[in-house]
């Protein structure tokens, strides 16, 4: 049981031992009408994602794979907000649990000591005007040993564990980034972006910096400048040209 804290965040829990996705069950959910704040949590995903159809290594028992449906009042546009909400939860509920700084990589990275521990991938169903749900799912490799990851990502993951020194309790944890959401969303829908755009520059460790953008148009190199209040990355090239790119990998 999870003890939750919160007043509509995860108040209904769709809990799996094993499934390919929870990604795909929160969607299929919330297509069939399931409310806001419904969670979709998993022990093991077979086939877990990442953005452009990339895996997400997401073995038994060692992490948090969950997906969160939200139904904000926006227009689609403003959807990247919310990955950016999100992770600003993740990265304070982090730091109030376990005491370690997380750092936020544009768009959907949270990193630990440089190493990738938290993805998030934020999809929607929408019509062109409005949204009609926000999946958010969140991705955080918890207990996991250096030799638990695959050899590919060996290099670039970690786990709240590894950068701890000592076994991290997954409940109190999910408990502390729901909460922490709830109250960021009340505040993002009565005040907008601003406060959370704040908050996120915080942690953000691009801004300032030259970063190369490999974007699906091509590749960009430049300074971060920062993000648009839409939550676009503001990146300006050799040449003082700024691009405002919606979707990226960045390489710091
Ligand atoms: C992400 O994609 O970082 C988003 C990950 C979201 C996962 C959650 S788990 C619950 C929910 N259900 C799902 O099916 N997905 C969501 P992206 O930025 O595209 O990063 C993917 C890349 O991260 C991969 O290509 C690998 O290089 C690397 N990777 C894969 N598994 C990893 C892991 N466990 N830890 C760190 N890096 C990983």
């Amino acid at each position: 049981q999870l003890g939750l804290k919160t007043e509509t965040l995860g108040h209904t829990i769709h809990f799996f031992e094993e499934v390919d996705s929870t990604q795909r069950i929160a969607a299929k959910l919330a297509y069939e009408g399931a409310p806001e704040g419904t969670l979709v949590v998993a022990e093991e995903q077979k086939a877990g994602r990442g953005r452009l159809d990339r895996k997400w290594f997401s073995p038994k028992g060692t992490g948090i794979w969950m997906s969160l449906i939200l139904r904000p009042p926006i227009p689609p546009q403003r959807v990247p907000q919310l990955t950016m909400l999100v992770a600003v939860a993740i990265s304070q509920a982090i730091q109030e649990v376990t005491g370690l700084v997380p750092d936020i990589k544009w768009p959907n990275d949270i990193l630990l000591h440089g190493k990738k521990g938290v993805g998030i991938l934020t999809e929607l169903q929408a019509d062109p005007d409005r949204v009609r749900s926000v999946i958010v799912g969140i991705g955080i490799n918890v207990n996991q040993t250096a030799e638990q990851f695959p050899e590919d990502i060996r290099a670039i993951a970690t786990s709240l564990a590894i950068e701890k020194g000592e076994r991290i309790k997954r409940a109190p944890l999910i408990q502390e980034i729901l909460l922490r959401i709830e109250r960021l969303y009340k505040q993002y829908l009565a005040h907008g972006f601003r406060p959370i755009k704040l908050l996120w520059e915080g942690y953000a460790v691009s801004i300032g910096k030259p970063v190369t953008a490999r974007t699906l148009g091509g590749t960009i190199r430049g300074i971060a400048r920062g993000i648009t209040e839409d939550g676009l990355l503001i990146l300006e090239d050799e040449e003082q040209n700024t691009h405002y790119i919606h979707s990226a990998d960045i390489q710091l």
